[in-house]
């Protein structure tokens, strides 16, 4: 049975793991500068095929955001926990209310790192269902998994 390519974005402010998070999808080594406009990656297994568009989190790339998410099934806001960086993703998630026909999730990422809020706290301020997040351990991998299924299958 074919399975379709389904268009996955990670979008949020720089450094907070988006590309991180694609490479741990993908299995390939983590980045070691910022993402420039986007890079695009993929994950396939038995039960999904998807293209992952991982933004550009940098205040020059923000304005190619709509465009570069345009079609996407899924979009996960990555946060580093930080209070002043979930503020700065409210802002981007009031924004995101204007995607037609994609999911909007949260991922409060770092949560191996002191004083951060955690994904309660996330979402209680986002308004956006939130999952927690340590994009540099690989262990956490299955549970990315698990997260996006849930939100593209059902
Ligand atoms: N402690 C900790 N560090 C992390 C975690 N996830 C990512 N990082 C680190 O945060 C830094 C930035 O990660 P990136 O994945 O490049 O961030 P980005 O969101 O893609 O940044 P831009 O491409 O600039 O938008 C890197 O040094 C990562 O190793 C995490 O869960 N915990
Ligand atoms: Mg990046």
């Amino acid at each position: 049975m074919q399975i379709p390519t389904v268009k996955i974005s990670l979008v949020g402010s720089g450094r907070v793991g988006k590309s991180t998070i694609r490479s741990m999808l993908e299995g390939t080594p983590a980045p070691n500068g910022a993402t420039i406009g986007v890079d695009v990656g993929k994950f396939v297994d038995e039960d999904l095929k998807a293209a992952i568009f991982d933004l550009g989190g940098q205040a020059r790339f923000q304005m190619m955001w709509d465009q570069f998410m345009r079609g996407s099934k899924l979009v996960m806001l990555v946060t580093d926990s930080s209070r002043e960086d979930v503020d700065r993703a409210k802002r981007i998630a009031d924004n995101l209310q204007r995607m037609k026909g994609a999911k909007i999730i949260a991922i409060a990422n770092k949560q191996d790192e002191a004083n951060k809020l955690n994904a309660m706290q996330v979402e209680k301020i986002l308004g956006l269902k939130t999952y927690p997040m340590v994009a540099t351990e690989a262990i956490r991998r299955n549970a990315m998994v698990s997260i996006i299924k849930e939100n593209l299958l059902d």
